[in-house]
Order: C-alpha cells, then sequence, then structure tokens
C-alpha cells in the first residue's frame, strides 16, 4: 500500500536523522545563527516573479486545484492567456503547500507536505509537466510545512514551518531537498497565520505575510534571515467575501501584489502595493466551479 502512494516520488532520499538532528541542534543551540545572511550577501535580490512563473515568460501564473488536480493559468498580468493541467497530487494526505525551485534548473517546483505523516516532498517540473519527485526532510509532531521563501539569500528556497500550538514558526534552510540546518523564527500572535513569503520592501530579504483570521487585517514582518526585524499592517482584506491566497508581482514594477479568491463567484482580485500601501486593484480572471486558486 504505502510503495503505491509513494510511486511518483521514486527516486526519493529519506533523512529522518538528518532531520530531527538538524532540527534539535539548531533549535536548542544558536550555533545556527552562522547561517544567517549578511550584509555582504543582502544585495541578492529573491526572484519573486520566478517563485510563480512556470512557463517562464517573465508572469506569475496561478495554480489551481480541484481536489488532488492541479492545473497551470498563464497569465499576462491578470489577463488570462491558457490553462494547462498539472500533476495530480498523490492520496491520503499530500497537499500543495507552495511553489519554487528548489533544483536551481529554472523550473518552479511544487512543495508537498503530508498532514498525517509530516513528509514533505518537492516535485520538479518542466512548466506543468512532472519530471521527477524527491522526499525531503519530515517535519517534528506538531508542526507543518506552511509557505517556502529564501531566507538566508542563498538562492535556495527554505521551508518556513509552523507550530499551531506555540504559534511558533521556524525556517529550516535548504539545499534542494536536503536539510541544512534550522532555526526558529518569530512566534505569530493569537488569530494571526502566515500566508505567503515576499519581499515586500525591496531589500533583498523574504519578509512573512501575515493574515488575521478574525479581522481580515494584514501585515507584513519584514525578516533579516528567521529575525524579525519590523512590522506593518498592509490593507485589510475582510473574512467574508474574498481569501488572501498569497502574494506575487503581477503589475511588473517589482512589489509584491496580493491576490484574493472568491469562494463563492471563483473571481480572483489583486490588490497591488507598493511595501505594504495599496496603490489599486483590479479583477483577475474568474476560476472554473469546480477549481479553487491554490498558488500564490
Ligand atoms: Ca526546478
Ligand atoms: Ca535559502
Ligand atoms: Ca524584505
Ligand atoms: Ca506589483
Amino acid at each position: 500500500m504505502k510503495e503505491r502512494i509513494i510511486t511518483p516520488l521514486i527516486p526519493f532520499r529519506k533523512s529522518i536523522a538528518l532531520t530531527l538532528t538538524g532540527f534539535l541542534l539548531a533549535c536548542f543551540a544558536q550555533s545556527a545563527q552562522s547561517n544567517e545572511p549578511t550584509d555582504g550577501v543582502g544585495g541578492q535580490l529573491p526572484d519573486v516573479t520566478q517563485r510563480y512563473d512556470f512557463n517562464l515568460d517573465g508572469h506569475p501564473d496561478f495554480v489551481l486545484n480541484r481536489g488532488p488536480a492541479t492545473g497551470i493559468w498563464y497569465l499576462d498580468s491578470i489577463i488570462f492567456l491558457s490553462g494547462a493541467l498539472a500533476p495530480t497530487l498523490p492520496p491520503f494526505g499530500w497537499r500543495l503547500i507552495d511553489a519554487a525551485d528548489f533544483n536551481g534548473d529554472g523550473h518552479p517546483d511544487y512543495a508537498l507536505f503530508n498532514n498525517s505523516t509530516r513528509q514533505t516532498a518537492i516535485w520538479y517540473l518542466n512548466n506543468n509537466v512532472f519530471i521527477s519527485g524527491a522526499y525531503g526532510p519530515t517535519v517534528p509532531a506538531g508542526w507543518a510545512l506552511v509557505a517556502v521563501g529564501d531566507f538566508n539569500g542563498d538562492g535556495k528556497p527554505d521551508y518556513v514551518l509552523y507550530n499551531s500550538s506555540t504559534r511558533q514558526t521556524a525556517i529550516w534552510y535548504l539545499n534542494n531537498n536536503v536539510l541544512v540546518s534550522a532555526g526558529f523564527g518569530p512566534t505569530l500572535p493569537f488569530l494571526w497565520k502566515i500566508v505567503g513569503t515576499a519581499d515586500f520592501n525591496l531589500n533583498g530579504r523574504t519578509d512573512y505575510l501575515l493574515f488575521n483570521t478574525n479581522t481580515g487585517q494584514t501585515a507584513i514582518w519584514y525578516m533579516s534571515g528567521r529575525t524579525r526585524v519590523g512590522a506593518v499592517y498592509g490593507p485589510s482584506v475582510g473574512v467574508t467575501f474574498y481569501q488572501l491566497k498569497g502574494a506575487a508581482d503581477y503589475s511588473g514594477e517589482g512589489y509584491p501584489d496580493y491576490i484574493l479568491f472568491n469562494i463563492s463567484t471563483h473571481q480572483t482580485l489583486i490588490l497591488f502595493l507598493h511595501n505594504n500601501v495599496s496603490v489599486g486593484s483590479a479583477f483577475g480572471p474568474t476560476l472554473p466551479a469546480e477549481w479553487t486558486l491554490t498558488l500564490p
């Protein structure tokens, strides 16, 4: 049974020992600080466009899902160009959490998380086509993979983990699918959750995008590595009609924008931002009835 579940993930590498050892070492010893970015590497801008640009035309796209099926909607800014089916996720607890280029071939890949086993996996894609899969580290009990972003400026996506009991975050620094080191990030306030990551103030450091599930308020936590160095409110998006799905630069001027999805009408809405300030909005395409927006 299990073999059948993991078939799409072969070849894979399991590294549970490395996972737990690395996590504990990093969490209980401060030596992991050596992995923090320095000013010397701070000038390298994370490519927020490429994160979700599946056909490599310079424009971020949408990832949709209908149950385990996924699809890509190719956009030119907020204009729908075409759609294509993408790989179907495995059964039994696997979810698509985020996308980024893990193996450095220029193509965004899927980051998957299994709610039951807490196993992570990377699905390497060429545009919308599944190439191969590999297991990433398994996260400890109580933790979940909630987002992906490059937090130490090495150009390689890292995991953002969240513990819903303690509301603590952690960053797991990866080399492709392999855990290199780990450390705690800031603890979220009650009722706030991480929606995604992006560099909102364009200082070359990846930031947290937070959402208050009670009030619909958004906030950006400016990060330096896994240290919070500032916090500002973004626009409130409410809790009634639109879900905040994530952020990427859809207007093409560099600043990440909010992507919202209306769960009733399936309309998408883009809030254009300059840093944390809303400078306009526009409707994007409306998704078909059975499909929901997954990414960004
Ligand atoms: Ca890739
Ligand atoms: Ca990294
Ligand atoms: Ca930043
Ligand atoms: Ca923008």
